[in-house]
């Protein structure tokens, strides 16, 4: 049995990412035709079409332990190896945290990367290009049975000396009631043997770029904060899983408030709440309307413990949809109401990520779109304006002609005066260039971060490290601000200069985009909340400071280092995007200037007629008429693929 749910929503993405890459495809093929785009348009071309291909949608299962994640991902993913696959058993199963997704460059094979290497403050993404540091162990896709049986290793744990524990930055419960890794009867400390797995597995959903995340119960969630910090607020979906049989507890409120949490402006958006295990509630001796009404009972409830709409929340039962998924039976897949679930979770996470890509490559699209339709409208105006000059010089007299090719001269000497102009900014522009990457060089942050370490090992408070830390995020912003006034003083520069362009020799108006820090402030903000909501949750004493200091080295400043390294890409291409249409365009004008002097030069020689030169010039024209309307076609098609979605329900409707 399939799960039709999610499939059919991810068929229809994949076909507008299809579609859409068809369609820039063919564009980028047109503007080779017609030698109107340039390297520069075709490397922006190919990389949005890379956005496409290699787009990856990631969907995190998190929750308290034991409330059926993992049984919940057999059963909505991999009930079609007839089996359970992720190891799913009574108390804390899974004990680290475990990436479901498929690279077919890669063997089918499970990756697991030891607890040790949590000692040294790398950070996993860091770690997942070294694929020396991670045991692999293939797997064998046409057993099941044994397939299930090496990702027990997820499972595994290893009984380590108190220090150990410590040395590697995880927290020692000292009762029950504390959150942390749990003592042995012998003294020992309960570790998990595995920081993460990633598992290599051919699905047809990993295969079109879905990457699953199944996490541990609390413990493990809080003691990986690059877990909490990045990959959990990156995912496009979230399922928070409650169990029907345990109740809202302490720690599920735990979890949910500080892991997934509420945001009050509604950015709830793909955070699913799952009800699991409602076959609890299934009774023999009651009849099945008095069963539905107990979990709508325990429906509401939830949603007042939560605080969120009832219709936000999932039953299910992940155990009996498994079965009855392998088993083929409809009235338990039925009972198990998985399918609801599934379709919400495809509802949920497809539009929303389509929507994020089309985000990402609509304003690159338009861009590239007006560029081109830019040149082509100043070379129509060009010829018409050249046309015009030649017909005014009908039945003129040679004098006549002699000062109108003086004219054209003139203007060809005003004008290569301006480039000249043109080209000494150029110097100013690489000089302001230089300082902005200045800024924004990965060096001097590394500086930074040398400094803040070492000022962190040596502090002996609190307070102390709090500052450090802050510090830190002051730099971040800072660098920020002065990116935000070293591009608008660029862009200033450049405005000047395509100005007197178009004010002196008539070039099209282009008006430079502004380049906005904005996204990067929020980010570096959003890290530093997290990391001070982190820190306050945490009772420091002495012992911790290592492990509070690692803690933010693995997760804020590695983050942060990924915020510069994109700010500095974005920088590259803003500063490429706002030189490139005015370098188009005066090429082009020269160009047309050079053509005009030809002209007249040949009628004045009397090599040329007028009729000649003229039907010559109509003949130029009707190709550009040609080309704009070509254009209009292929931009159509473009903009046509990247709005017009079909949801699998308005596809089915259309085939009924
Ligand atoms: N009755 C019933 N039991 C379930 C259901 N889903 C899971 N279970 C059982 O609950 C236990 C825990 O399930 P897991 O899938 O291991 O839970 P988990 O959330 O992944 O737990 P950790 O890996 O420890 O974080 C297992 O014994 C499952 O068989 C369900 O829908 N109904
Ligand atoms: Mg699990």
């Amino acid at each position: 049995m399939k799960n039709e749910g999610i499939e059919q929503h991810f068929a229809a993405y994949s076909a507008w990412r299809k579609g859409l890459a068809n369609a820039i495809t063919n564009f980028q093929n047109w503007l080779q035709e017609q030698k109107l785009g340039d390297t520069q348009i075709s490397q922006r071309l190919d990389h949005i079409l890379a956005t496409l291909r290699d787009d990856k949608l990631r969907i995190a299962f998190v929750a308290e332990f034991a409330r059926g994640k993992s049984e919940l991902i057999n059963a909505i993913f991999f009930s079609t190896f007839g089996q359970r696959i992720l190891p799913s058993s009574a108390g804390r199963t899974t004990m680290c945290p475990t990436e479901l997704m498929y690279d077919s460059d890669l063997d089918p094979a499970l990756r697991l990367l030891p607890i040790e290497t949590r000692a040294n403050g790398t950070t996993i993404a860091e770690y997942k290009g070294f694929s020396d540091e991670w045991t692999t162990i293939r797997l064998n896709l046409k057993s099941p049975k044994k397939m299930a049986e090496v990702l027990k290793h997820i499972a595994e744990t290893k009984a380590v000396d108190r220090e150990q524990a410590q040395a590697l930055g995880l927290h020692v419960a000292e009762d029950e009631a504390e959150i942390g890794m749990r003592m042995t009867e012998e003294g020992k400390v309960e570790i998990p043997t595995w920081r993460y797995a990633v598992i290599n597995i051919p699905h047809p959903l990993l295969e079109q770029g879905l990457v699953i995340l199944d996490t541990p119960g609390l413990n493990a969630l809080g003691a990986e904060p690059e877990l909490t910090l990045n990959l959990l607020p990156s995912a496009h979906a979230v399922l928070f899983v409650l169990a029907a049989d345990a109740g809202v507890t302490k720690s599920d409120i735990d979890v949910w408030r500080n892991h997934i949490g509420t945001h009050k402006d509604g950015a709830n958006k793909g955070r699913l709440v799952v009800l699991n295990k409602i076959d609890g509630l299934w009774d023999e001796l009651r009849d099945w309307d008095e069963v539905q009404r107990e979990i709508d009972r325990q429906i509401r409830e939830t949603a007042k413990h939560l605080g969120i709409p009832e219709h936000n929340i999932h039953p299910v039962s992940a155990q009996k949809a498994l079965y009855a998924k392998i088993k083929g039976e409809r009235k338990t897949l039925e009972r198990s109401r998985i399918t609801a679930l599934e379709d919400a979770l495809g509802k949920e996470l497809v539009p929303a990520k389509r929507d994020i890509v089309r985000e990402n490559i609509q304003d690159d699209l338009n861009e590239i779109i007006a560029s081109t339709r830019m040149l082509s409208t100043q070379k129509l105006k060009g010829v018409r304006e050249h046309m015009d000059e030649l017909a005014g010089l009908s039945g003129k007299n040679m004098d006549v002609i002699e000062h109108m090719m003086k004219k054209v001269k003139i203007d060809k000497e005003v004008f290569e005066k301006t480039l000249q102009r043109f080209q000494a900014t150029r110097s100013i522009f690489a000089k302001q260039t230089n300082q902005l990457y200045t800024h924004l060089n990965l060096k001097g942050l590394s500086t930074v971060i040398a400094e803040t370490k070492k000022d962190m090992e040596i502090s002996m408070t609190t307070a102390g490290l709090k500052t450090c830390m802050q510090k830190f995020f002051t730099y971040a912003t800072d660098t920020m601000g002065e990116v935000a006034k070293q591009t608008q003083e660029i862009k200033e520069l450049m405005e000047g200069v395509y100005k007197k362009f178009q004010q002196e020799h008539g070039l099209a108006k282009v008006k430079p985009g502004s380049f906005s820090v904005m996204r990067y402030l929020r980010e570096i903000k959003r890290l530093q909340t997290k990391h001070e909501q982190f820190t306050k949750s945490l009772s420091m004493v002495v012992t911790e400071q290592k492990a509070v200091t690692n803690k933010f080295f693995e997760s804020s400043v590695a983050k942060v280092r990924a915020i510069y390294k994109m700010t500095n890409r974005d920088a590259d291409s803003w500063l490429r995007n706002i030189m490139n249409p005015m370098e188009a365009q005066v090429r082009e004008h020269q160009i047309q200037l050079r053509r005009r002097l030809e002209s007249i030069k040949h009628i004045h020689q009397a090599s040329d007629t007028l009729e000649d030169r003229l039907s010559e010039l109509e003949h130029i024209r009707q190709g550009i008429d040609e080309q704009e309307r070509d254009l209009d076609h292929q931009v159509d098609a473009i903009l046509n693929a990247l709005n017009n979605y079909e949801t699998p329900g308005q596809a089915a409707k259309k085939s009924a």
